[in-house]
């Protein structure tokens, strides 16, 4: 057998997670609070974003960046609501930071006051690379079960809220929302959960209020463009 050895002259990772700290701070600096939505498949991300969208109609500007590995359909669902690009991965389970950039060459943001990044749907790979969010959020659906936290905890420990997604389904599964937050804050004491429904809009007031307060952190902070996030 031959060996060969490779001899790398940059840190790849170190230098998309630079890139990830410059929009970060830039988007910051323009008051635009980043929001990075995931969720294994169908939790409930694009109804959630429909759903926000709908909520705060004449109140505050979003836009979203959706990601798939194929089709534009989550773009096209949230077209009519919002400024929408699609990002498309060709295959790959997650997005990186490279994509977004592209993706924000084609959506102006200059005067978005939220900016959501739907992820692929994939509890995994996604909480290993650092969208230039300021505010990571996973959703749990109920149908999913409530062990999950623990199974995939590197999702839950690297987000800030953890969204508790399909709840008129409750009566219909066995799910205890109470262990399955006593498991999500195990791994991480800080979560905030958010229990909704994007169908009867429960609980989507204060899904709002809670990125309401997140942008209003974002602006007080004396050094605008902190990372929040810990990957
Ligand atoms: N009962 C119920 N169904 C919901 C709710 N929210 C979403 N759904 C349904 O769940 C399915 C998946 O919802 P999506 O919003 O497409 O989920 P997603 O996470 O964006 O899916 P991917 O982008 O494919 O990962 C759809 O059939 C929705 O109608 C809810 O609050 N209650
Ligand atoms: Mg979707």
């Amino acid at each position: 057998m031959t060996t060969k050895t490779i001899t790398v002259q940059r840190d790849v990772k170190a230098e998309l997670r630079r890139q990830a700290e410059e929009l970060r701070q830039h988007l910051g600096r323009q008051g635009t609070l980043v929001i990075n939505v995931l969720s294994s498949p169908g939790a409930g991300k694009t109804s959630l974003l429909q759903a926000t969208a709908e909520h705060w109609a004449g109140r505050h500007r979003m836009a979203v960046l959706v990601g798939d590995l194929e089709t534009d359909r989550d773009a096209q669902r949230l077209a009519p609501h919002c400024p929408v690009e699609q990002l498309t991965t060709g295959g790959a389970c997650h997005l990186e930071i490279p994509l977004v950039k592209q993706g924000l060459e084609k959506l102006s943001t200059a005067d978005i006051d939220f900016l959501f990044i739907e992820n692929v749907g994939n509890l995994v790979c996604p909480a290993s690379h650092d969208l230039a969010e300021h505010v990571r959020v996973v959703l749990l659906s109920v149908t999913e079960g409530d062990d999950k936290p623990g199974k995939y905890p590197k999702m839950f420990r690297t987000s800030q809220a953890l969204v508790i997604s399909k709840t008129d389904l409750l009566p219909h599964v066995p799910f205890s929302v109470d262990a399955a937050i006593d498991d999500a804050h195990q791994i991480q004491p800080d979560l905030t959960v958010l229990p909704i429904c994007s169908l009867s809009k429960d609980g989507i007031a204060q899904w709002c209020q809670f990125l309401e307060g997140q942008r209003h952190e974002l602006l007080a902070r004396t050094v605008i463009g902190e990372s929040m996030v810990t990957t």
